[in-house]
């Protein structure tokens, strides 16, 4: 939070080591059931205690990277005003959102992977080098935010997963449970929810697993208890409450391409001179005080991002 003091058990993120921090991957691993066992379901998740952990993580120390020239939105505003269509097709869902259940969560890592694996989300956030990050946000409704989200970098899953030569892809899948999420049961849409990056945009620094928000663990209708974050394109992108990532070679059919092929693509990176073929894109709403402002390339990330695009000029790369 703006101003909130550090604890003195909590290193500022200069002072951990990446390798230390994300590739002791024999430590984690030992803690945790591999693929077989769990696929077999012999995976027993402890239930009860594991919720109280991971929560006194938070807050976590803020990565001085990650700032905005714009005050955060007010927290009530980016917890209330969500677009979580397994809840409703409205912006009203938080109510609805209580129904999830964040822990136990297990999410399976499979595909091309040395080892496919089921983690527990309570040990893998126990483990990861959680910081606070300022991201810009920007919905392809042409509403945005700024918001401090507690998380650790999509790389360090990356590297947790071994991904062989052969993948490309990064696909993740939101859980599928109707009896949770109502909306579930509507036929049109193609659930469950699914995303995808190039492996490329996955271990960019800025790709970011978020798992909580204004320093406390995301509220369900945020995506608890993971979700993504990925700041320079469209916020349909960043995939809520992620069960499954697969590495694959082959370009993920993401949700909303499935429901309108011809709005929605792929790549998704903000450009306010590509129009939505419905509206604009040269301006955004502030969430909270409904300040009207210029939309950026790539949502104010063009120096961090842009070299991911050389070569791919061809590629719709902005719907
Ligand atoms: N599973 C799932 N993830 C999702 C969505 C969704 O409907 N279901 N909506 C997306 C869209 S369109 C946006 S703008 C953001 C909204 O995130 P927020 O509610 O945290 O602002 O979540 C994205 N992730
Ligand atoms: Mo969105």
């Amino acid at each position: 939070m703006p101003g909130r003091r550090r604890r003195d058990w909590e290193l500022p993120s200069s002072q951990v080591t990446p390798k230390e921090a994300f590739l002791d991957r024999r430590r984690l691993l030992a803690a945790m059931i591999a693929g077989p066992a769990a696929a077999s379901g012999l995976l027993d998740v402890p239930a009860g205690s594991s919720q109280e952990v991971a929560a006194d993580r938070y807050p976590a120390s803020r990565n001085p990277r990650f700032v905005v020239d714009r005050p955060p939105t007010a927290r009530e505003w980016a917890t209330s005003y969500n677009n979580y269509y397994e809840f409703g097709a409205t912006k009203r869902v938080a109510a609805a959102a209580q129904a999830l259940r964040a822990s136990p969560w297990r999410v399976t890592i499979d595909g091309l992977v040395e080892r496919p694996l089921v983690l527990d989300v309570d040990d893998l956030l126990r483990r990861m080098p959680l910081e606070e990050r300022i991201y810009r946000f920007r919905c392809v409704e042409a509403w945005a935010m700024v918001v401090p989200w507690t998380g650790f970098p999509l790389r360090a899953l990356v590297d947790l997963a071994r991904p062989l030569q052969a993948a490309r892809y990064v696909r993740m899948e939101t859980f599928l449970d109707p009896e949770v999420a109502p909306n579930q049961r509507q036929p049109w849409y193609p659930w469950p929810y699914v995303e995808g990056l190039t492996l490329a945009e996955a271990t960019h620094e800025l790709a970011f697993l978020a798992t909580g928000m204004y320093g406390e663990p995301l509220p369900p209708q945020n995506g608890a208890p993971l979700r993504l974050v990925v700041p320079w394109k469209y916020g349909f992108k960043s995939i809520k409450s992620i069960v499954r990532v697969t590495f694959t070679d082959v370009r993920p059919r993401t949700f909303w391409q499935e429901v309108v092929p011809h709005e929605y693509g792929f790549w998704a990176n903000v450009n306010p001179q590509v129009p939505h073929p419905r509206w604009s894109q040269a301006e955004e709403r502030l969430l909270g005080s409904g300040e009207t402002v210029p939309t950026r390339l790539f949502n104010g990330y063009a120096e961090w991002v842009s070299g991911l695009y050389r070569g791919l000029e061809g590629e719709p790369l902005f719907m």
